[in-house]
């Protein structure tokens, strides 16, 4: 018997500055009754779902920006999603902005905020909870920038690494299943670290604005806006093909707060294809029945990493952050010995 996991991908439309959490969970929870009808087993929804990407509007004092936050899960407001889950059996990914109550090294209670992923069974247990790594943008005010990205204000850099777990999923004993949240997906590292713990199934949400809103450089290098899409397709598409699993990839879409946001939410297969692709800039529903038993192809052929990975040649993906210049060559005699 094929092992069989019908996912959804649920886009949202946009989520404007002054709608509240219930309006956005009402919206999500007709999302899943749909899901249900259609026989969906997982329902993935973007990168902070309940609210307007709010790292776009700027808040001096960070607390001011407090209500973006969840401080529980589920919490009244979020409940209807998880009884709706119950209701219908369906699992669920939820992306949402957290704060952590904490202490710190001298024990002292601290606040911690993250960007961050959950998966949820049917039951209503949180399977994995994962916190996003890679933050882009920047942390100060940028008066040059059309709009702000201000995750690097907001979140703290994730602390629990790219977890992956073998979960209970529809009538399955067990998917190995990881996060990646937005501009994760861009990144090979983090695709690996999950193809490392045999990830099957990754769930990954997103808010990608569709014009490149970095200050215009003066000499004359440009981001293509038809390029936005295909690049974010494309580093997904990779992912998937380099580490022979599935992705439900889904996003935030439309005009937000008056700034586009472009969709386009995909679920690819291990070989690299999209096997649905959503059309609207609206809540839309796109599902795939996927075998995962056809992620065993590229990991015991091209990309088997017990045969075929050299991590002795590896050692600056972790060593380095930046890149640094290579060795000039010269006539007499290169940095590097030639054999
Ligand atoms: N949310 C998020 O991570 N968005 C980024 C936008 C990059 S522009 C600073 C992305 O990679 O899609």
């Amino acid at each position: 018997m094929p092992r069989i996991l019908t996912v959804a991908a649920a886009q949202l439309g946009p989520i404007q500055k002054a709608e509240p959490r219930s309006d956005v969970v009402a919206r999500m929870v007709r999302l899943m009754e749909r899901a249900h009808k259609r026989g969906v087993e997982l329902v993935v929804f973007p990168e902070l779902a309940l609210t307007t990407f709010f790292p776009r509007h700027y808040h001096e004092d960070i607390e001011e920006a407090d209500h973006w936050f969840e401080t529980e899960m589920p919490s009244p407001a979020t409940a209807p999603l998880f009884d709706a889950a119950a209701r219908f059996g369906i699992g669920f990914h939820l992306g949402y902005a957290e704060i952590a109550h904490q202490t710190d090294a001298s024990g002292h209670p601290c606040k911690r905020r993250f960007n961050t992923s959950i998966l949820v069974s049917p039951a209503g247990d949180v399977l994995l909870k994962y916190r996003k790594v890679h933050l882009p943008g920047h942390a100060e005010y940028a008066p040059l920038r059309k709009v702000q990205h201000l995750e690097k204000r907001y979140f703290e850099v994730g602390d629990l690494g790219f977890p992956v777990i073998r979960a209970p999923m529809g009538g399955l004993d067990g998917v190995n299943m990881g996060m990646l949240i937005c501009n994760d997906r861009r990144w090979p590292e983090a695709w690996r670290v999950l193809g490392l713990q045999s990830v099957e199934l990754v769930a990954l949400g997103y808010n990608t604005p569709s014009l490149n809103m970095e200050a215009p450089r003066d000499d004359g290098v440009f981001e293509a806006h038809h390029l936005r899409v295909f690049h974010s397709h494309l580093s997904i598409q990779a992912g998937c093909y380099q580490n022979a699993c599935f992705a439900v990839a889904a996003a935030k879409a439309g005009k937000e707060d008056g700034h586009e946001l472009f969709g386009h939410s995909v679920i690819v297969n291990p070989q690299g294809e999209i096997i649905a692709v959503a059309a609207s800039w609206d809540d839309e529903l796109i599902t795939a029945d996927c075998n995962l038993d056809i992620c065993s192809l590229g990991r015991t052929t091209v990309f088997a990493f017990d045969k075929h990975r050299r991590p002795e040649t590896y050692g600056r993906i972790t060593d380095q952050v930046g890149a640094v210049d290579p060795p000039v060559w010269r006539k007499d005699g290169n940095a590097l010995p030639v054999r």
